[in-house]
């Protein structure tokens, strides 16, 4: 079954992604918060789908946005939670409860900075996580979440 550009992916940026490009490009590189959403908007009409960008400082209105994908019949999520990644029950529950596909992604390698970076609580409810990628990691996550919908849709024989 082709898809059609109502199948929308909210892709979620969480606190201090708008600062993208201004800061600490040693970390996160020179591309701004702008030129992520681009790149996803491209990429996911490359693949039939569209992408719906926001970005919030704020924990609740994450929550909510989360909740409004779900209203939206949106058919995946990506999310790079920012540090409330590290810290936020509220946004694993939201996740949980909505049960839309999701992919977790961080630019930079969580992995290999901070301890209090290798943990995150959105991670357990995604069906992936990318990280160290930079930004190309947002392509690669609407890349990889569009074959699994398409994959989820087609009839099982
Ligand atoms: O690597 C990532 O994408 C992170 O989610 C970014 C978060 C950080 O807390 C996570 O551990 C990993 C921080 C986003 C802050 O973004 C800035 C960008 C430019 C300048 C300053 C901050």
């Amino acid at each position: 079954m082709a898809n059609t550009p109502d199948q929308t992916i909210y892709v979620l940026n969480g606190p201090n992604l708008n600062l993208l490009g201004t800061r600490e490009p040693e970390t996160y590189g020179h591309a701004r918060l702008a030129d992520v959403e681009q790149l996803c908007e491209k990429t996911a009409a490359e693949l039939g789908f569209t992408a719906h960008c926001r970005q919030s400082n704020h924990e609740g209105e994450l929550v909510d946005l989360i909740h409004e994908a779900h209203a939206r019949k949106a058919v995946g999520i990506v999310i790079n939670a920012g540090a409330y990644s590290h810290t936020s029950i509220a946004l694993h529950d939201a996740l949980m409860a909505v049960r839309i596909p999701t992919v977790e992604v961080h630019i930079s390698n969580i992995y290999a900075r901070e301890s209090f970076r290798h943990h995150t609580f959105t991670a357990r409810a995604a069906f992936a996580t990318l990280c160290g990628f930079g930004i190309d990691g947002y392509r690669l996550a609407i890349t990889g979440l569009a074959a699994r919908i398409s994959a989820d849709a087609k009839p099982r024989g």
